[in-house]
């Protein structure tokens, strides 16, 4: 059985296990924190988790996890039959995870580990991020998911990392990125709200919450 190794704090994990619950997909989860020792290495070469470990291997990298699970799961339909619509699930996923995600991971450190940035992070992250919302604005459509009216695997990444986005920046700045920008990403939870994939991640973050951080972050 696959083993996703990572815990219930890290959006990155999330995504993965979103998509390993959303399309019934067997799997057993294996707390693992971040680490720069070796044999952590050897699975995941930057440290960093989620990782899977499968009967060939192990594979980092929360996209590519996806992509092996598609095309090892080609019944489960984990992304659109039609390859432009695939395409432009794909191409959202992008967007949040690396246009969105991956710059306001430049904040976190004084959002949620109680550390601080200096005004050139902060003056560089803003102006970025600014752009590339506006960008993914013209992109994304929240109907209410990301793709439109169905729900689609790019919302696996949109309910795992939107609201990393919108409460970083309200920490760091007072202003919600955004909800500034007309994203209102709280709307756009309630539409998970009667999926138990989505359910059963927030249930079991918020417990892993409760229990205490077991990495506080770099
Ligand atoms: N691009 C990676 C990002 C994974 C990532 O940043 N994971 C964080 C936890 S959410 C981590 O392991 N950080 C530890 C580190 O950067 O050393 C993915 O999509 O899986």
């Amino acid at each position: 059985m696959i083993e996703l190794h990572g815990f219930a704090q890290s959006n990155y994990f999330n995504k993965v296990k979103f998509v390993l619950l959303e399309y019934g997909i067997p799997y057993e989860e294996v707390p693992t924190a971040p680490s720069q020792a070796e044999p952590m290495l050897a699975h995941s070469p930057l440290g960093k988790i989620p990782f899977i470990v499968t009967e060939q291997g192990s594979l980092c990298e929360s996209q590519a996890i996806v992509e092996y699970l598609a095309a090892s799961y080609p019944e489960k339909r984990i992304f659109s039959a039609d390859p432009w619509e695939a395409a432009k699930e794909r191409e959202l996923m992008f967007f949040i995870d690396v246009h969105l995600e991956l710059v306001a991971r430049n904040l976190y450190k004084q959002a949620f580990f109680g550390g601080t940035i200096t005004d050139a992070t902060k003056g560089r992250t803003e102006k970025l991020l600014v752009r590339h919302i506006e960008g993914f604005k013209r992109l994304a459509k929240f109907a209410p998911f990301v793709r439109g009216e169905r729900f689609s695997v790019a919302d696996a990444a949109g309910y795992a990392s939107l609201p990393l986005v919108g409460q970083s920046t309200q920490i760091v700045y007072g202003r919600d990125f955004l909800a500034e920008a007309g994203i209102d990403w709280r709307a756009y939870l309630q539409a998970f709200s009667d999926r138990a994939a989505a359910l059963k991640v927030n249930a079991d973050r918020k417990a892993a919450f409760a229990r205490g951080a077991i990495w506080k972050g770099n």
